[in-house]
């Protein structure tokens, strides 16, 4: 079935319906394939393969074999060239892309050409970082030498979700085949088709057989197999706390590691002394990219309460221009992915209007937006007692919870309130205080005076507590997707 437009079409052809394994497209195992819904009209607008635990062995077995193989064999530098190499195919081909993007998940068509910058943007980053992780050489006994050197864990399994599917991509298999790993990688049964786009621009790369292969299908049977396979060395998922706990599990049981990114509820801390017109612009764009469905969000927005009503009422405002549309349309937000992401949003603001939690700003859903497609309106509740489910879980939809703290160390034990450590933000005219705040805030990333949800590739990005452990992104991402070996050598 053809999706796109332009020369891309006969890729996206080849891609529909098939599992990749060996650089080469084949259908699943089962022959069965998937329907992908498109969020903005709630249609079924393609199929994917629905691999199942023989398409995850035939895949692991081709990344076995890579290891063995070509790809084993070549240089850093080699495979440096070849990530730059994608990086620039994606860049070229970037338009088709975000178009395909824009559609598999609902998103503006503005931040998914972000996406697929950023996508490009993780090869270009860890193409050039391949040649520069060096080991160390260490202080031992006389008569013998001793260095310790960075090897790759061997076969990395990557289970990734809808939410970001060509970032993701970039950001989970760029720095594991930088060093060396070779991937085997499941992307989620809700949107995947850019993920097998950029597989095909990788064999286009000349990215050896094996190095990559992508086995589309359920959690359950792709997703499960995956994370339980003996022939995979490391784990890497995003996703639920549920299913992070289940690839842990696995992970445990085959003794091998894993980095577990499992979204958050994250605070942006403002004191009084904020400068509002830096703040709102910030705040609104938080919770609002991707619909909220970011697992970075600024989902909770704590404030001083000096500064309370002034917030509420600038967020009145700027809320009220956002409007939800179609993809094509590049309003300030889309549709969630599926019915269930929407009851999901509804039910947590229903659960605000049992406990008669005022609604303070609301954003409206496009008149050209389909009734059928999966809209919500942008929202912001509050002041959110402390103890209310929209203050503590991540919805995962552009639903705000405002908060009231009244002096720096309510502020921290707020924002710390929560089982999540993933982001914070804090805002404050008084820049030691916001750097002591910041420093006492249990997250994986903090910004001062900024809040950069997704972050940028640079930057080392994970969780604590339920968000997960392990880091991707920045030059982290390089140890973590890989290990150490140590060698003494005794010269007499
Ligand atoms: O996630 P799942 P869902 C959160 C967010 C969202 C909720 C549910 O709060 O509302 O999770 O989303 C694969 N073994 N996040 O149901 O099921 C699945 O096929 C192995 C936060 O979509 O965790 C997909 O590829 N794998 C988050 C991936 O896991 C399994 C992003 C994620 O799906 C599996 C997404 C199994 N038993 C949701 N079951 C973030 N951190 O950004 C499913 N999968």
């Amino acid at each position: 079935m053809n999706v796109r437009g332009g020369s891309a079409a006969a890729k996206a052809t080849i891609a529909q319906g098939q599992v990749f394994i060996d650089n080469a497209w084949r259908p699943s195992a089962s022959g069965k394939s998937l329907d992908l819904v498109e969020p903005a009209t709630g249609k079924v607008f393609a199929r994917i393969a629905a691999g199942d635990a023989r398409d995850i062995e035939a895949a692991v077995t081709a990344a076995r074999r890579a290891l063995a193989g070509e790809w084993g064999k070549l240089a850093a530098l080699e495979r440096g060239r070849l990530l730059t190499r994608l990086s620039h195919l994606i860049n070229k081909d970037s338009e088709a892309l975000a178009a395909l993007e824009a559609r598999d998940t609902g998103k503006p068509i503005g931040q998914a050409r972000s996406d697929i910058a950023a996508a490009a943007r993780y090869f270009e980053y860890y193409g050039g970082a391949t040649d520069k992780v060096h080991g160390q050489t260490i202080p031992y006994s006389n008569g013998q030498i001793a260095l310790s050197e960075r090897v790759p864990h061997g076969v990395t399994g990557h289970i990734i979700p809808w939410n970001y599917p060509a970032q993701m991509f970039g950001r989970t298999l760029a720095p594991a085949l930088a060093m060396g790993n070779a991937t085997v990688l499941k992307p989620a049964e809700d949107a995947c088709l850019t993920v097998l786009e950029l597989a095909e621009l990788a064999r286009e790369a000349g990215f050896p057989a094996g190095a990559i292969n992508v086995v589309p299908g359920r959690g359950e049977a792709a997703g499960a197999a995956l994370a339980a396979h003996r022939g995979v060395d490391f784990l890497s998922f995003t996703g639920s706390p549920e299913v992070g706990t289940l690839v842990q599990i696995a992970a445990a049981r085959n003794h091998s590691g894993c980095i577990l990114e499992l979204g958050g509820k994250s605070p942006q801390i403002i004191f009084a002394d904020a400068d509002l017109d830096a703040v709102v612009p910030v705040v609104v764009a938080s919770i609002v990219q991707n619909a909220g469905q970011t697992c970075s969000a600024g989902s909770r927005v704590l404030v001083e309460i000096a500064l309370a009503e002034e917030l509420a009422g600038r967020l009145r405002d700027a809320f009220s221009v956002l409007r939800a549309g179609p993809p094509e349309s590049d309003r300030d937000l889309g549709p969630v992915i599926n019915a269930t992401q929407k009851r999901r949003v509804e039910r947590f603001c229903g659960l605000a209007e049992e406990a008669c939690v005022p609604m303070v700003a609301e954003g409206r859903i496009d008149e050209g937006a389909a009734p059928e497609g999966y809209f919500v309106p942008p929202r912001v509740y509050g002041p959110v007692p402390r103890d209310h489910p929209i203050a503590r879980e991540e919805i995962f939809g552009p639903i705000l919870a405002l908060m009231t703290f009244e002096n720096e160390e309510d502020a921290v034990t707020l924002a710390n309130g929560t089982d999540y450590g993933l982001m914070a933000g804090v805002w404050s005219g008084d820049a030691s205080r916001a750097i002591r705040v910041a420093r006492r805030i249990g997250a994986g990333q903090v910004f001062v005076n900024d809040y950069a949800s997704g972050g940028g590739v640079e930057l080392p990005f994970g969780g604590m507590k339920k968000s997960g452990h392990g880091r991707e992104k920045g030059f982290a991402a390089l140890y973590d997707y890989s290990t150490t070996r140590t060698l003494v050598v005794k010269h007499g």
